[in-house]
């Protein structure tokens, strides 16, 4: 089994709800263990301002799945709720996000892991310091150590799942 963090965001078509369906799916799915979910957040957006805050939780899980197979098993998961993908960091009705696979290191045209992003984003590190503050990461440091270097006063918890 490998350990797998995912990143969840949604800003359109009532975001929480968008965050619920994709825990539930993911949760029936036979393939997918143990999983375990951050409070949600609501975020400001990173990037283009004129668009609506954001939906914003980690989800952790075991999987036997390759990361190919996954990314597979989250797009259609992000199809089946009709994702929008008009703009570029614009805003979506679903975004599942493989943030780190084990600790393997993945740079193929299709997938980069960890996510090239996730150290920079107070969305991606608080949620993943409620489940792992103490999870290490590629470059030696661990969870806690990022989120406080961060800004997340734009952070709120909107619901506990
Ligand atoms: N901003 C926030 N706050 N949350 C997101 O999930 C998110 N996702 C994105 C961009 C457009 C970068 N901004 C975001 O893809």
């Amino acid at each position: 089994m490998i350990s797998v963090y995912i990143g969840m965001g949604s800003n359109l078509d009532g975001p929480v709800a968008q965050l619920e369906q994709a825990i539930l799916t993911l949760t029936n799915h036979t393939e997918l263990h143990n999983i375990a979910v951050s409070p949600i957040y609501s975020s400001k957006p990173v990037g283009p301002q004129d668009q609506p805050d954001y939906a914003n939780a980690v989800m952790r899980l075991d999987t036997k799945l390759s990361a190919i197979a996954l990314l597979d098993l989250l797009q259609s998961v992000e199809q089946e709720q009709r994702r929008v993908r008009d703009r570029h960091w614009g805003p979506r009705t679903l975004d599942l996000d493989i943030l780190l696979y084990g600790d393997e290191l993945i740079d193929t045209p299709r997938l980069s892991v960890p996510h090239p992003y996730m150290l920079e984003r107070g969305f991606v590190i608080q949620p993943l310091n409620d489940l792992s503050p103490e999870l290490m990461l590629a470059n030696g440091r661990r969870v806690q150590e990022h989120l406080s270097q961060l800004d997340t006063s734009d952070l709120v918890i909107i619901k506990e799942v």
